[in-house]
């Protein structure tokens, strides 16, 4: 009997050098760690208003958001909900959770109360901050009745507008009244370990509904270190540096690779509440931003906006680009705008932690990377490419699903072993769902998705959510999501429907049931009925057939 060989593996690393990375310190520490040898620095500007905070002044005001958090009985371990835009209370409330042990889960405020429940009450949320606008979808029936302050409220509700405390805030606190009367000293020593969970975004992976990612305290110092620290930084990011905050801070994108980073380098963080064309360019322009992590959306938009050519946006030196395919063709449109800058990509997944690949080229030494490239893999950790259908290791040039091993990936998903065993295989590798390649120069290309996510302006819209809506309509008798390729959007999600018997159910209608109960890029841009949506022998939908349809349909 021939004797079991373990089948080579094909590993990827990166060129550059592993470093140290001090994953023994709490988050916290570890994105202030130099704070004190720039004080006076930038740290936080609040583009809405102007308003800039120091790294001195932000630092005290994490540690009184972190006493007044306190003070409303948030524990360690405790889980807070932020429901902001980006703004500087986002930041004092995320570093005065980590401050107190306690975990953020952050959500995208234009989120329905529904969406909004299901990960309050997943997370085990007790104590929500928010802008006064969306306390009325707090007080919707699903949620406990919110109380003020106090550690036994089932819902403490907090709100960071200033000024007149507005009549919807009743029973609210108020942010900056309760920062301006803490004690910077009342934060009580806790004891983080690197295993300790800090965030908790959530994202539906490669399948089924979204669930809580639990990035770790040390996990993230990794991800963030592989990304800015050592001598020779893969995103060079300095004292100096003007980093554009437009994405959403509840998107691990804009939350590691531009606040985190841009912390840890002592960099400044120009936070835009919302994305707004001529707000951002005169942002950029005023505050004269060097680096803007942006999505191919965002790309598209700048590249055909003519105003561009009346601001002055010669501070540009990188811009990022990630969460979704960039086209070599819109790189080139925009390009001609901001000839100074190197435009380039990273590869990120919330489960990732997030950061599987950066272009070299954003490094201190740059080296050079390929259009549509998706950098090289992030030091300290391996990406290897598998065959989808044996599992087995690919080498280069051949396109499988990409997987990542290293410090930096998630903990698991939150109370859900068995997705966290899909996810993360006992070897710890994490399987992302994409299939991509790693060329010669070991960087990395995707071209194709095999999970179920569909990508709506690099926001995630996972189709089981959509399947089960459309399933609980008593005229629908079965239902699929996928997506369709979108020229503004990269994807916009489509149902295809079989009607219950006897119903003659309409498009609209479903669209219009949908649209009520998601936000915005979840909802419906097409029903096609048909009589029946194909399947495994498992019960298993198979998408591919379905979105071969559509791009039969498309080019027929
Ligand atoms: N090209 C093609 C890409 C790309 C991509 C992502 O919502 P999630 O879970 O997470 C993200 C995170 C993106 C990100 C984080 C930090 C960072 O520096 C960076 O680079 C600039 C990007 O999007 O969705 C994960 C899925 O999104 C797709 C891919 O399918 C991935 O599994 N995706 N980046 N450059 N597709």
């Amino acid at each position: 009997v021939a004797e079991a060989v373990a089948p080579e593996v094909t590993v990827f690393r990166s060129k550059l050098p592993d470093i140290e990375i001090p994953s023994h310190l709490p988050l916290h520490e570890y994105c202030f760690a130099r704070a004190s040898e720039h004080p006076d620095a930038p740290c936080l500007i609040a583009a809405a208003t102007g308003t800039t905070y120091t790294y001195a002044e932000t630092l005290v005001l994490c540690r009184k958001a972190a006493a007044s958090l306190r003070g409303l009985g948030v524990r360690q371990g405790d889980r807070v909900m932020l429901l902001l835009h980006n703004c500087v209370e986002f930041v004092l409330a995320f570093f005065g959770a980590s401050l107190l042990g306690a975990v953020t889960t952050a959500a995208n405020p234009f989120c329905t109360p529904q969406e909004i429940h299901k990960q309050f009450s997943a997370s085990g949320a007790r104590l929500v901050v928010t802008h006064s606008a969306y306390v009325d979808k707090l007080r919707h029936d699903a949620f406990p009745r919110i109380g003020g302050a106090g550690g036994d409220a089932a819902l403490t509700v907090v709100t960071v507008d200033g000024g007149d405390t507005p009549p919807e805030d009743e029973g609210c606190v108020a942010f900056w009244e309760m920062v301006a009367s803490a004690d910077e000293a009342d934060v009580p020593e806790v004891s983080i370990s690197p295993d300790d969970p800090v965030a908790l975004p959530f994202s539906s992976g490669t399948t089924g509904l979204p669930k809580g990612v639990v990035l770790t305290h040390g996990g993230q110092v990794a991800g963030v270190a592989q990304q800015v620290d050592g001598e020779n930084p893969n995103l060079h990011m300095r004292e100096g540096d003007v980093a554009l905050c437009v994405l959403p801070l509840f998107h691990i994108f804009s939350l590691n690779s531009v606040l985190l980073c841009a912390l840890r380098a002592g960099a400044a963080v120009m936070l835009m509440p919302r994305f707004e064309m001529g707000a951002m360019l005169e942002g950029i322009q005023r505050w004269r931003v060097t680096v803007a992590a942006v999505v191919p959306p965002l790309v598209l938009a700048l590249a055909k906006n003519a105003a561009l050519e009346n601001y002055d946006l010669s501070s540009v030196r990188i811009v990022l680009s990630g969460a979704a395919p960039l086209g070599k063709d819109l790189v080139d449109a925009l390009r001609a705008r901001v000839p100074q800058a190197i435009f380039g990509q990273g590869y990120g997944m919330t489960e990732a932690g997030p950061v599987l690949s950066m272009c070299p080229a954003f490094a201190k030494e740059p080296s050079p990377a390929k259009p549509g490239s998706c950098g090289t893999v992030v030091r300290n950790a391996e990406l290897k490419v598998v065959d989808p259908d044996t599992g087995l290791s690919l080498g280069r040039n051949l396109p499988g699903e990409i997987c990542i091993r290293g410090p930096q990936i998630m903990k698991g998903y939150l109370n859900d072993p068995e997705a966290t065993a899909r996810t993360i295989d006992a070897g710890g590798w994490l399987h992302t769902g994409d299939i991509g390649y790693v060329d010669d120069d070991d960087e990395v290309f995707i071209v194709d998705r095999v999970k179920e996510l569909i990508k709506f302006k690099g926001f995630q819209v996972p189709p089981a959510e959509l399947e089960a809506l459309l399933l609980a309509h008593p005229s629908i008798a079965d239902a699929a999501v996928v997506p369709q390729k979108d020229d503004a959007a990269g994807e916009v999600p489509v149902a295809f429907v079989v009607r219950a018997a006897d119903s003659d159910i309409a498009e609209d209608a479903i669209k219009d049931f949908v649209s009520k109960q998601v936000v915005f890029y979840k909802r419906l841009h097409k029903v096609y009925f048909t009589h029946s949506i194909p399947k495994s022998a498992s019960g298993k939908i198979l998408r591919r057939e379905l979105r071969a349809k559509l791009a039969a349909a498309a080019t027929a």
